[in-house]
């Protein structure tokens, strides 16, 4: 497996000058996503919460008695809390996550609210071959990934994870929240706040890797840069140089020109016909979706 170092160089070299926007992630960047999901520009984690809310009764009874609930890249549970408060007798909660010391004290918290929940963590990376606990008994395997978190998949990974998930819930199903092409003028702004509080988002990739890799570099010489592409049906956030930008890491110097953008995220937006499709391909069989009336977010449920 690939260090951030080692992406970072990659990056840094070129030709694409991409990196993986798991990057953002250390806690400062997670704590600056939770303040984009309070953003009033930002409508997918409130729509997805409503949605759940207002369907959590329909969904608690499709998984039936006796499941077990596996959230893919579980963060404060706090949507899959919705779920379980609703669940006939749940077999048993599995979050898997890669970062264990965040995983394990939101499952404290929630095992205190919860006591009776047999709550099983796995710290790993869900997107690579790894192992769960046992399949319940007597009920279905239930998979959960919010927040279209699918969409930093470009589509051929977002087809092999799916059929990954496909395997590991023979039997059951999976819940998946997907959000929806839309009028640009919507994404855009969702994506360039009027805070500013993305665009510390997306900078605070450079400043992780300052904290953590001792790179050295003037993140006040990028610019966030985020667009909507309608042919791609994808948001691209890049950090732009203004003027010539020098960086070194671990030794190695690197210039970027302007034009030589650090590309740190695609998000890609589906129609709730082109998403069923790929669920197709991988495996799945669309059972049923919800959306709300604005139709800017789509909840689905596929069976495996
Ligand atoms: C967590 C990947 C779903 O793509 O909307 C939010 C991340 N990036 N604002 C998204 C994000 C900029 C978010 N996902």
């Amino acid at each position: 497996m690939s260090s951030f170092a080692e992406d970072l160089h990659a990056a840094l070299a070129g030709p694409d000058h991409a990196i993986s926007p798991k990057y953002f992630y250390d806690a400062q960047g997670s704590a600056l996503f939770e303040q984009i999901c309070e953003l009033p520009e930002y409508y997918p984690t409130r729509t997805e919460l409503a949605l759940l809310n207002r369907h959590a009764g329909d969904l608690a009874a499709r998984m039936g008695p006796g499941a077990q609930l596996i959230e893919y890249g579980a963060g404060a549970l706090v949507k899959v809390r919705l779920l379980l408060a609703r669940m006939a007798q749940p077999d048993s909660f599995v979050p898997v996550d890669i970062s264990g010391p965040h995983l394990l004290a939101a499952c404290e918290a929630l095992q205190r609210e919860q006591p009776a929940l047999r709550i099983l963590p796995v710290v790993a990376d869900f997107t690579r071959p790894h192992v769960l606990p046992d399949a319940p008994a007597h009920g279905q395997r239930i998979g959960f990934f919010p927040g279209s978190s699918i969409g930093n998949f470009d589509p051929q990974e977002a087809l092999a994870f799916l059929k990954l998930l496909r395997e590991e819930l023979d039997g059951g199903a999976l819940l998946i929240g997907v959000d929806l092409i839309k009028d640009p003028a919507r994404l855009h702004a969702a994506y360039n706040d009027a805070q500013g509080v993305t665009a510390r988002f997306n900078l605070n990739l450079l400043r992780h890797a300052q904290r953590e890799l001792k790179l050295e570099c003037d993140p006040a010489g990028f610019d966030h840069y985020a667009f909507y592409d309608p042919r791609k049906h994808r948001i691209e956030m890049h950090l732009l140089p203004r003027g010539e930008q020098h960086l070194q890491l671990q030794g190695r110097r690197y210039t970027l020109v302007p034009g030589e953008s650090l590309h740190t995220e695609n998000s890609y937006k589906y129609s709730v016909e082109s998403f069923q499709a790929l669920a197709r391909e991988a495996g799945f069989r669309p059972s049923a979706h919800w959306t709300d009336e604005q139709r800017w977010f789509s909840l689905h449920w596929l069976g495996a």
